[in-house]
């Protein structure tokens, strides 16, 4: 496996330098932030974000995410346009040599958490799911926001955008996202480009929005709608753990024997035992409800070599940054990932 670190770009308080000391640390996850959703990104700005990684002796391994615009996920006429562009996107990504895409289809919001530094017992911080929270907010009425809601709408477009998807069920936006896949994943192919899903986070129906990358029939579902190599997932542990009912383990083993994970996600999260409430927890088993050990033995087993990563990360040490993007718990995280791949291959031989 290729040991990745996500960076935001320049404004990331973590910087390249930072990442380079990381012991096993190869490659960055990154993204062009200043272009709008929707529009082509040029040959010239992928090459200016690789070569900045490449001067500090990393590698562009992944870009996460190329966003999928709105007017896409709910099937407008104007998609056509939009996926037009992503496709030309894909293709001035191919030809700069970047070879893995990361990408979502969830409806209007990224990932949900209702609380971005929740106190855990040890005084680290932690972001935190907790359902009842959640079940109480109301993204339209503007009283109360959530971390990942969409700054950029107002109070008026956010309410017309989930009218929108109030008219649609989640067949349409299977429906969609086939459409997407029959167009994208040619051009994918040609390009020399992995495509590589995230599944909703968390995975199952947030205020009434439809989701649909969220358990294991789905990732069947999704992985019959096109048959390629190209057409593949970002499998994050963390995400498929946090619906109790998703035996995460079993859906990468399951990934990983149609040799469809082109991007991995280790996080780990603990259950509170609340309905589906969770916190993201620190990387090791004994601190989740996720067996990383048999995350990683998965990936052994299967000779897995793609690009992983740390998810997200606990504050510790009195760092502020970006919310689940420190420094510290992520590199604490990427070594005892590496440390477990290291003692699995040894005793495998
Ligand atoms: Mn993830």
């Amino acid at each position: 496996m290729e040991m990745t670190f996500r960076w935001y770009g320049h404004d990331d308080p973590v910087t390249l330098e930072n990442i380079r000391q990381i012991p096993g640390m190869r490659g960055i996850v990154s993204a062009i932030y200043d272009i709008p959703v929707g529009e082509v990104w040029p040959r010239e700005r992928i090459r200016q974000l690789k070569e900045d990684i490449e001067s500090k002796g990393l590698k562009l391994s992944v870009i996460e995410s190329v966003p999928v615009h709105e007017d896409i996920k709910l099937g407008k006429p104007s998609r056509d346009q939009l996926i037009a562009n992503y496709a030309e996107t894909i293709r001035n990504l191919g030809a700069e040599g970047v070879n893995v895409v990361c990408y979502n289809f969830m409806p209007v919001f990224d990932w949900t958490r209702t609380d971005l530094a929740f106190e855990l017992p040890d005084g680290s911080n932690a972001l935190i799911f907790d359902e009842a929270v959640a079940a109480k907010m109301d993204p339209v009425s503007g009283e109360l926001s959530l971390p990942g809601w969409d700054a950029s709408y107002t109070k008026e477009e956010m309410k017309n955008i989930i009218d929108e998807y109030g008219q649609i069920d989640k067949e349409t936006l299977w429906e969609n996202l086939r459409y997407f896949i029959e167009r994208i994943i040619p051009v994918a192919e040609a390009a020399d480009v992995k495509m590589a899903i995230h599944p909703d986070d968390p995975p199952y129906d947030i205020f009434g929005l439809p989701r649909i990358i969220t358990d294991q029939a789905a990732v069947e579902r999704f992985l019959d709608l096109y048959d390629s190599p190209a057409n593949g997932l970002t499998l994050c542990v963390g995400s498929y753990a946090s619906d109790p009912a998703n035996d995460a383990v079993a859906i990468l083993r399951y990934a990983l024997g149609r040799e469809r994970v082109n991007f991995m996600h280790a996080r780990n999260i603990k259950l509170t035992g609340q309905g589906k409430s969770f916190q993201e927890s620190a990387h090791p088993t004994e601190y989740g409800s996720i067996d990383m050990y048999e995350v990683i033995k998965a990936l052994v087993d299967h000779n897995w070599e793609g690009p992983i990563r740390p998810d997200h990360g606990r504050m510790i040490w009195g760092e502020t940054g970006r919310p689940g993007y420190g420094l510290y718990d992520r590199a604490l995280g990427a070594t005892y990932l590496y440390g477990l791949h290291e003692a699995i291959t040894k005793e495998n031989k």
